[in-house]
């Protein structure tokens, strides 16, 4: 069977002979007809009359499992039906896809498609402080995951080289530690009415905001504003050695780090003060927040005894339950005993399991707590392709894009199977990436494989689940993306025309 340029893949997809030609004149009706419509002018560069009773029907039924939908081609009409706003949309990503010339003109191929997700959370992340990017930057990127079907923007707004939110209880943060960024360069901030705007222009896509706040490390640019909060830097061999190898300056306590090694930060952690802090900031980015989940690190406190540790993630999730959201946090908190009930962890290590990790992970399922998977030599989009790429890191290796295409969500932590994974997560860290091209170098085409992993059915009985229809697939979705304007990298193999 012919395997159309359709990521994620679908649940079940059936392609029967004929199409649907479609013309300028091609009535669009129902709900987000105006969506289509746009999309369809994207491509086709003429945008079909919306309303009436369109040869193009779209729904919402109010029925089925949330963010699922039935699309339906045949000759004579387009039926496309969401169980929700959210399973509507989706359908449409994957209408547009399906999209082709023919002569002069486009069809879409006969089809029957039912589709749903496989996990409920499909996220990227978006650092934001080792280089700083700006709310249209940030909306870019939201349009072109959301056409993946990804549901969820973790947004990395605190770290040791800025603080990129504004706190209208704790003004200096932003006043005193936002102006700089990595190796010196330029950094930037955003008001709380720009965060407003990200998160209204994900929702506008059924995206959540998972803003992070990383605790009780990655703090350095506290100590800019209020250097009553956090210890003196840990200089450890390690990352004097970090320094050494990337540049910059060895962090001094109060004044702005330019380079990037981690570790070396951390609050003050038997000190009511750093609690108070705590709650004004948490408070004010929960009630800026309309999203379940509040991220408050966890990760790389390499100089913290392990009991403040365990005491300080207790503390601090705690605080973030009470504020009614869900806690998220990196791995490594697992060690911690007592995390609030149900809070999530995100797992970065690497797929080759290592047990003292998979250890810390297992933890959150046991007290009600769901995993985000984001292993780091498969996702990571930071990590460059291979020895020719200028941009990225490499702590993780070379990560192909077959390499990020080759694991499961229900085999990559050893006791952690499909019900305890919440969802895949794409994080992409910037201490070497500074411009929206090298953001879609980075992210694109990789970032469809999180996507297929996360949306789309277990490998097993499932014929377009494998490295050669997803590699043949990208191909056939590299026009679309050229016409939507991303500037992706063409990694080795994949035949690209
Ligand atoms: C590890 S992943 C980090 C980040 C770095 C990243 C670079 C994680 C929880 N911590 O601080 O930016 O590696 O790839």
């Amino acid at each position: 069977m012919q395997h159309l340029p359709l990521i994620p893949a679908p649940t079940r997809i059936e392609i029967a002979d004929g199409a649907f030609r479609l013309v300028a004149t091609t009535p669009v009706s129902g709900e987000l007809a105006d969506l289509l419509a746009d999309e369809l002018h994207t491509i086709t560069g003429a945008r079909p009359h919306v309303g009436g009773h369109g040869k193009i029907r779209l729904r919402i039924s109010g029925e089925g499992r949330s963010e699922s939908y039935h699309l339906t081609v045949t000759e004579h009409r387009v039926t496309l039906t969401g169980a929700d706003r959210a399973g509507l949309r989706y359908g449409i990503w994957t209408l547009v896809q399906a999209v082709r010339r023919s002569g002069e003109g486009w069809e879409i191929p006969a089809l029957d498609i039912h589709d749903a997700p496989r996990f409920a959370y499909r996220g990227f992340m978006i650092d934001v402080v080792r280089h700083f990017f700006d709310v249209a930057t940030v909306e870019t990127l939201i349009d072109r995951a959301a056409r993946l079907k990804l549901n969820a923007l973790h947004l990395h707004l605190s770290d040791d080289q800025g603080w990129r939110l504004e706190i209208a209880s704790r003004p200096e943060l932003t006043a005193k530690a936002s102006g700089t960024a990595a190796f010196g360069d330029s950094g930037g901030h955003f008001t709380q009415a720009d965060y407003a705007r990200i998160v209204a222009h994900a929702a506008s896509y059924d995206m959540i905001v998972v803003p992070e706040i990383d605790l009780p490390g990655h703090t350095h640019a506290v100590g800019v504003a209020y250097p009553d909060l956090v210890e003196e830097p840990v200089l450890t061999r390690e990352m004097l050695d970090t320094v050494e190898a990337f540049g910059g300056d060895v962090p001094v306590k109060g004044e702005p780090c330019t380079s990037i090694p981690v570790g070396f930060s951390q609050l003050r952690i038997h000190h009511e003060p750093t609690y108070d802090f705590l709650a004004d900031v948490l408070g004010e980015v929960a009630a800026l927040t309309p999203g379940p989940l509040v991220h408050v690190g966890g990760d790389e406190c390499l100089g913290t005894d392990p009991a403040d540790f365990a005491y300080f993630m207790e503390r601090v999730t705690t605080l973030v339950a009470g504020l009614g959201k869900t806690p998220v946090v990196w791995h490594e908190a697992g060690a911690a005993e007592g995390l609030a009930r149900g809070t999530v962890g995100q797992f970065w290590g690497l797929r080759s399991n290592d047990e003292q990790v998979a250890a810390k992970a297992r933890t959150f399922p046991e007290r009600g707590g769901g995993v985000i998977l984001s292993p780091a030599d498969a996702i990571y989009l930071d990590m460059k392709y291979d020895e020719d790429e200028p941009l990225g890191l490499t702590w993780a290796g070379f990560v192909s894009l077959e390499q990020s295409y080759d694991w499961d969500p229900a085999t990559l932590i050893d006791g952690i199977g499909e019900d305890a994974v919440l969802g895949v997560e794409a994080p992409t860290w910037t201490e070497k990436l500074t411009s929206l091209e090298e953001l879609d170098h980075m992210m694109f085409p990789r970032i469809a494989s999180a996507a297929e992993i996360g949306w789309s059915p277990a490998p097993e009985g499932h014929a377009w689940r494998t490295w050669t229809s997803f590699s043949g697939r990208l191909a056939g979705i590299a026009p679309l993306w050229e016409a939507q304007g991303i500037a992706f990298h063409r990694a080795p193999g994949v035949d690209w025309r």
